[in-house]
């Protein structure tokens, strides 16, 4: 086993990594750029070394400066956590050049996973259903009519290059395909240097659902269920869950052997994540395959018991996969906000800043892998994540009803966060009853803007903060509270919208 292990990475997920490495008795060495000199995951690690200025291109995407640290500090791995260098097949093989383990997969994966034809190309011979559509990119908008009309419309124009929605239009009809290829291509060359689209058949309102897989170097691959990812706002995930609300052990098992395939397929190894779309008769077809650990990974590890982290380090040791398929247990249900440092009622605007108080929540079922701390100025050169909170239950409804109880035990003053957006969609009774696709968060959003432009229309500057101050003493300390207090400040619409329905009912789990 490694005796140190550097973490090329901040934040949140420095932090998760620094974790893993104390259970298994292993040094951490963190590495920091000017803006995060006193960040937590520095504070944490043994060993910490500056690596440049605060713009990632001058720091955390620095490979070159980080190779030269292990080096430097005789680290024989280093984990890249997810985002910056994560994905990137030069760094993961310049690692390995370097004679250091790359705690992932290998480059050979990385560069195949990252092309997005050709891992349709590796999931179809693997015998994994694929959405149908091309294999190659599109030459020019004749073409593009022909295919669309040959798998019929509506379909959707997607980046070969792409990934996270760049480049992506959907196209209803022959008519609209001239302008929609042109677009398509043009915002594909600006996003990766790369103009190439390819055709898909549109799954409407579909279901992002993704399976977890564990491979060592042995040949030994194992899949951890999945993750329903569903809710997202501009195509960043917000919320996820394990199991998906309409699972059932045939899906989760058909689906599981498709993505184990796909993993064989790349020769993989390591932890990595199989996305597919799952449409309303619950076909499920391949999307793309992530070859890292992914953000939402503890939702998974609170229903199966097993420690990603620790598993990656081990597989990248050479050890063996410690447990067998049929030994994985799926026990009650998780669920996973991603706290953000920005303001809901400013369109989710960051809020970096000083952390004045902070106030993070705790108790049975409850789990929060934050990277912030109280009297920490939150940086603005980066994702403005600063924790996860994630909860526990023996079933849905009691993860729900923790998650709400753990909302609203978090405080964060001095900036703005995405709790009380939470607030809102977990006391929403449609995501309550699980009735969530990939277009919920938009009419979730809408319904709200409804409903404040209502109370603004309607009610005068004193009613609503009587119906705060109400809803206050109902929902939060059940003292009341000065109403004048009240008045100054602004009301909410995230506020509002939370506790009118916290106060439609306490929510009950029978
Ligand atoms: C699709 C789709 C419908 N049909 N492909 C969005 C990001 C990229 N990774 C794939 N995406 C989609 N691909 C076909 N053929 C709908 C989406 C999509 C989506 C997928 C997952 C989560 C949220 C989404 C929001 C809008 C569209």
């Amino acid at each position: 086993m490694f005796r140190k292990i550097l973490i090329a990475n901040r934040g949140e997920i420095a932090v998760r990594l620094i974790r893993a490495c104390r259970d298994l008795g292993i040094s951490p060495v963190a590495v920091y750029s000017e803006a995060d000199r006193e960040a937590l995951h520095v504070r944490l690690a043994d060993e910490a070394f500056f690596i440049g200025e605060s713009p990632a291109a001058q720091s955390y995407l620095a490979g070159e400066k980080i190779i030269e640290v292990a080096r430097k500090t005789a680290a024989e791995a280093i984990h890249p956590g997810y985002g910056f260098l994560s994905e990137r097949e030069w760094f993961a093989r310049a690692v390995e050049d370097a004679g250091i383990t790359f705690i992932g997969p290998s480059p050979g994966s990385i560069a195949l996973m990252g092309d997005k034809t050709n891992a349709r190309i590796a999931a179809e011979k693997a015998g994994a259903p694929i959405v149908p559509g091309t294999m190659q990119g599109v030459m020019n908008v004749g073409e593009a009519q022909k295919i669309a009309a040959e798998i019929s419309y509506p379909v959707m124009l997607k980046a070969s290059a792409g990934g996270g929605g760049k480049g992506m239009r959907i196209v209803r009809s022959a008519e609209e395909m001239s302008a929609a290829f042109s677009m398509a291509s043009a915002e594909a060359q600006a996003a990766f240097g790369d103009p190439s689209v390819y055709i898909e058949k549109l799954i409407e309102h579909p279901r992002h659902i993704e399976i977890q897989v564990l491979a060592d170097k042995h040949g030994n691959i194992i899949h951890l269920g999945e993750r329903e990812c569903s809710l997202q706002r501009r195509h960043q995930k917000v919320i996820e869950e394990c199991p998906a609300s309409f699972n059932d052990s045939q899906l989760r098992e058909r689906m599981g052997a498709a993505a184990i395939k796909i993993a064989q397929a790349a020769n993989y190894y390591n932890a990595g994540t199989v996305e597919f779309l799952v449409d309303s008769q619950r076909n499920f077809y391949f999307l793309e395959m992530n070859t890292r650990l992914q953000v939402e990974h503890p939702v998974t590890e609170l229903v199966t018991g097993i420690d990603l982290v620790r598993e990656q380090i081990r597989i990248a040791a050479g050890e063996i996969l410690p447990i067998k398929q049929e030994e994985i247990r799926w026990e009650g249900s998780a669920i996973e906000c991603r706290i953000y440092a920005e303001d809901p009622d400013r369109n989710f605007l960051p809020s970096p800043g000083k952390i004045t108080r902070l106030r993070t929540p705790s108790g049975p079922g409850v789990r929060d892998d934050s990277g912030v701390y109280e009297g920490w100025e939150v940086p603005i050169f980066y994702d403005p994540m600063i924790s996860k909170l994630v909860t526990w239950g023996a079933n849905r409804v009691e993860a729900v009803a923790r998650m709400i109880r753990a909302l609203s035990e978090y405080y964060v003053g001095g900036i703005r966060t995405t709790v009380p957006f939470f607030q809102a969609v977990l006391g929403d009774e449609e995501f309550q009853r699980g009735e969530i696709d990939t277009g919920y968060i938009t009419r979730f959003l809408e319904r709200q803007k409804a409903m404040s432009e209502l109370l603004d229309g309607k009610a005068d500057a004193e009613i609503a903060a009587a119906i705060v101050a109400a809803m206050d003493f109902i929902q939060q300390s059940r003292r009341p509270i000065d109403v004048t207090n009240v008045q100054a400040e602004r009301a909410s619409r995230w506020k509002m919208a939370g506790r009118l329905s916290a106060m439609n009912k306490t929510y009950r789990q029978d």
